[in-house]
């Protein structure tokens, strides 16, 4: 709207310049020539005046015209621009909030879950001696496998550092084979601990055992014959029962 009005302006400018213009030169031509004709000069000035007052009578109602409308197209602009500022701000708000609420209950549900999954977990284990186990009577797992699971249930396959803890499981064993944490992966002949990183502290070998058959038994089962439970070292890749063991 305001490039309209201008363009009417500036035409209606243009062409009262023009007309001015023309007749300021055609004076100027006829009192070179002819002074005779300075009369006729005269009138044309004074139409020239009489066309500047009337052309400024037209063109002056339509730029206050202009402007007040370009101040009404400002004022709505402007108010335009104030509202939709205000529904940009209240829905930043909103969802600040939203994100804010999902945000608490996401963390409280993540808590929920967590401290359910730890009641489930350590309702898993039960306290033999000292110390808490998980013995696993149900699912088979090779070594890796059942290492893997005991860390999953945020403790570790069981280390049987004495023998009061060794008679102590043992009297909780159904199953004929167990995994503990014991291996010779490192070294072969050395029995570590992966619960620990050191060299194990307490074995209750059969007799002949650690054998190393085919040169890979590299870790270490509890088992029973004739119905005594004891050490064999045996392939890590044979699934057997396990019992993990964590600390409260
Ligand atoms: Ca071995
Ligand atoms: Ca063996």
């Amino acid at each position: 709207m305001r490039i309209y009005f201008i363009a009417i302006i500036a035409v209606l400018t243009a062409d009262a310049s023009s007309e001015a213009s023309d007749n300021r030169e055609l004076c100027k031509y006829i009192v070179e020539t002819d002074y005779s004709l300075q009369q006729s000069c005269e009138e044309l000035r004074q139409l020239e005046s009489t066309c500047g007052r009337y052309c400024f009578k037209v063109v002056k109602p339509i730029l206050e015209h202009t402007r007040a409308l370009q101040k009404q197209v400002d004022l709505n602009e402007t108010r335009q621009k104030s509202e939709s500022i205000n529904k940009l701000e209240n829905i930043e708000r909103l969802l600040h909030e939203k994100f804010d609420r999902l945000e608490k209950q996401t963390k409280q549900n993540l808590e929920d879950a967590n401290n359910a999954r730890k009641c489930d977990d350590m309702g898993l284990f039960d306290k033999i001696g000292d110390k808490y186990y998980y013995i696993d009577t149900v699912t088979r797992l090779n070594w890796f496998e059942a290492a893997h699971r005991c860390h999953e249930l945020g403790g570790h396959l069981a280390n049987l550092q004495t023998r009061a803890e060794f008679d102590a499981v043992e009297m909780h064993l159904i199953s004929t084979s167990y995994w503990l944490d014991i291996n010779d992966l490192g070294e072969e002949g050395e029995f570590y601990s992966l619960a620990t990183g050191r060299k194990a502290t307490f074995f209750k070998w059969y007799p002949g055992e650690p054998n190393n058959v085919g040169d890979n038994e590299d870790c270490v089962q509890i088992r029973k014959v004739d119905e005594v439970y004891a050490l064999n070292d045996v392939d890590c890749n044979i699934k057997f029962n396990y019992i993990c063991e964590k600390q409260r």
